[in-house]
């Protein structure tokens, strides 16, 4: 077993992570207008792990994606991209019907094949507020792309999502394609659970903060020692109900889960995109000639391992 230390974590936190990060001396040597209040942003970032933006998310985008979704559900047998069920990944040309229909599956990476998503992933508003996060040019890890609830108990991201060469230095959004019901399973996360003074450091094993294919803990594991943090330190949860085109930005530290789904036929479709910095990229996750999309200061590159002549959901021609 590899073993990743909580140093690791610490040595490569955002200097925004720090308590002595001066927020209001970075806004004050800004020149460029952010489009938003950025001290306020940064400020509730540093407090409380988790910003929201209302309404910054290009409808147009949004619906070239859901036709995007649909023609992969309809004609999920002619694309090479792997999808999540129940712990299992496999290629979404091996599920039935039935189970691409199914509460907690998940599309990965659908921006290397849809073109509407690599630009939602780079909404300006949100790769704005990430460039001045990391200090750094914003980069698209992964994407995640939900049809119904997840249910997701407790967890923070790291841990699984931890190919970047900088471990702290990760973030998500959390992009709704429809108005959120209360009764669909939405995301709840855990203001300020950020702090490592509130989600601690649990160990997967040997020492190490993060998952490993042999570690000897289990998710649900992390997740009742997350529930515990939470319990112990007073923070209480806040469930996320937003609109389409609204959007929520939190910290790869931050405590969050799908809540459970009341009614089973609502979907509660929605996209989620992990980011690193630019220092943060793992090199070998980028094509030598750098192909892939650049928007709004940050970056979405082709996967060096699909071929260059896959093939696209229809969005590729339309935005
Ligand atoms: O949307 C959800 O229900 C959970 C998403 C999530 O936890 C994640 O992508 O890390």
């Amino acid at each position: 077993m590899s073993v990743i230390t909580r140093q690791e974590y610490e040595t490569s936190r955002p200097w925004i992570d720090l308590d002595s990060a001066d927020v209001r001396g970075y806004v004050a040597d800004q020149s460029e207008d952010a489009g938003f209040d950025l001290e306020c942003k940064l400020t509730e970032w540093h407090e409380r792990g988790i910003v929201i933006f209302e309404r910054v998310v290009d409808p147009a985008l949004i619906d070239a994606l859901l036709d995007d979704v649909e023609y992969l559900r309809k004609h999920h047998r002619d694309f090479d991209l792997v999808a999540e069920y129940r712990g299992i990944r496999k290629s979404v040309g091996e599920f039935t019907g039935q189970e691409l229909d199914s509460s907690g599956v998940k599309f990965e990476s659908i921006h290397a094949i849809s073109r509407a998503a690599g630009r939602l992933s780079l909404t300006g508003t949100v790769a704005t507020f990430l460039r001045h996060v990391f200090r750094s040019p914003p980069c698209v890890l992964q994407s995640l792309t939900f049809y119904r609830g997840s249910q997701q108990p407790a967890h923070i991201d790291y841990p699984y999502v931890r190919c970047q060469t900088r471990l702290a230095q990760l973030a998500a959004s959390w992009i709704p394609l429809e108005d959120i019901h209360p009764d669909s399973g939405p995301l709840a996360y855990y203001p300020g659970s950020h702090h490592p003074r509130v989600s601690g450091y649990f160990e997967w094993g040997n020492g190490s903060v993060v998952m490993e294919p042999d570690s000897n803990r289990t998710p649900m594991q992390f997740a009742e020692y997350l529930w515990g943090r939470v319990r112990d330190t007073n923070t209480p949860a806040k469930v996320f109900l937003p609109k389409k085109g609204d959007v929520l930005v939190w910290h790869g530290n931050l405590i969050h889960e799908g809540t459970a789904i009341k009614d089973v036929q609502l979907t509660r479709k929605s996209y989620v995109t992990h980011y690193t910095s630019l220092e943060g990229y793992p090199p070998v996750h980028r094509r030598p000639d750098g192909s892939g999309l650049a928007e709004n200061g940050g970056h979405a590159w082709d996967y060096p391992w699909l071929d260059a002549n896959r093939r696209r959901l229809p969005s590729q021609s339309r935005v």
